[in-house]
């Protein structure tokens, strides 16, 4: 029998997520829940920002590579470029120029979990790369891959940006040996991985003086707010960013500034901050080889070439099955 008279009932992945982590001890939120519109937007003006160098080494690694990289995508006829997390597609489309110049045989397919995203790449690869084949896939990175399973294309599978760093090294694992198991023995994977350097550097691309790291940061508890129906006072946190230089960690967190509790009507729900109580909302894990290599071979996977920025330490790697 149906219980008619029963509290708010916890139903999205977001209220489960910030339920979860608020009632936890320390608290916790995820970074992924960063990236609604304004979010978005915040992310790309921190890639703007000379500060936050990941953007500027990774798009210089593909424009100064790009005729190699072309080379070891087209060697064995038509393929499939998979790019999980495609986003605005800037670096991308460094490649699928060259690609397109070359009259390579190729579909660009953009896996992305954001639909305004994927439309606008879309749009703009019309625009700009009218012989490119695009097929756009609106999802998370599992159920896109899954539903291209049967596409017979070779798979070249990007996942740019230094975005495995969000993972902390299980995880990471976890991911890199799923795609392994949908990889065949011709496909490529390529990943983006920041390299450990002077902690100065690092700490000063996730701290910037104009604050919008701070506001992406606190984007989270916003969007709390706005969708959760929250209360919190943003003014009242404070984005701190420490860098541990051994295990290459850098990790985000909001501070509360002073002991308040905050009403989350949504959830039903009231969160107690003592005063400098944290919530720990990112990592972004730097590598150097050892960890890479590691990683590779705890997914089965082995590394085939890499191309390295010539400043503030970069690396793109490619790896096979
Ligand atoms: C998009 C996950 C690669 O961790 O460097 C930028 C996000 N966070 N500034 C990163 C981010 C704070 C970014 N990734």
């Amino acid at each position: 029998m149906q219980n008619t008279n029963i509290a708010p009932v916890v139903t999205t992945e977001f209220e489960k997520e910030v339920h979860a982590g608020l009632t936890d001890y320390p608290k916790h939120l995820s970074s992924k829940y960063f990236y609604d519109k304004k979010g978005d937007k915040l992310f790309q003006d921190i890639m703007a920002m000379p500060t936050y160098y990941l953007t500027d080494c990774e798009y210089e690694i593909l424009k100064n590579n790009k005729e190699k990289i072309t080379e070891l995508f087209a060697n064995s006829g038509t393929f499939d470029l998979i790019e999980l997390g495609a986003g605005d597609g800037k670096k991308t489309k460094i490649l699928l120029k060259e690609f397109s110049d070359k009259n390579i045989d190729f579909t660009y397919v953009p896996i992305d979990i954001s639909e305004n995203a994927l439309n606008q790449l879309h749009n703009s690869c019309k625009k700009e790369l009218p012989k490119v084949n695009v097929l756009p896939i609106q999802g998370t990175y599992f159920e896109a891959l899954k539903e291209i399973k049967h596409r017979k294309n070779r798979k070249v599978i990007l996942f740019l940006g230094s975005n495995i760093g969000n993972l902390e090294h299980d995880q990471a694992v976890g991911f890199m040996k799923k795609i392994q198991q949908l990889m065949q023995p011709n496909d490529l994977l390529l990943i983006g991985f920041d390299q450990k350097k002077n902690p100065k550097t690092i700490l000063d691309a996730y701290n910037d003086q104009e604050g919008v790291t701070a506001a992406f940061n606190k984007n989270i508890l916003a969007r709390i707010n706005t969708e959760l129906d929250g209360n919190f006072d943003l003014s009242q946190f404070l984005h701190w960013e420490v860098y541990n230089p051994e295990t290459g960690s850098a990790k985000s967190y909001l501070v509360s500034k002073i002991e308040q509790n905050i009403r989350i009507e949504a959830l039903d729900l009231t969160i107690k901050f003592k005063q400098w109580e944290t919530i720990h909302t990112e990592i972004s894990q730097k590598y150097d080889d050892q960890i890479i290599n590691w990683l590779a071979k705890e997914s089965g996977l082995k590394m085939t070439t890499d191309y390295q920025s010539t400043e503030y330490g970069y690396k793109n790697c490619v790896f096979k099955k």
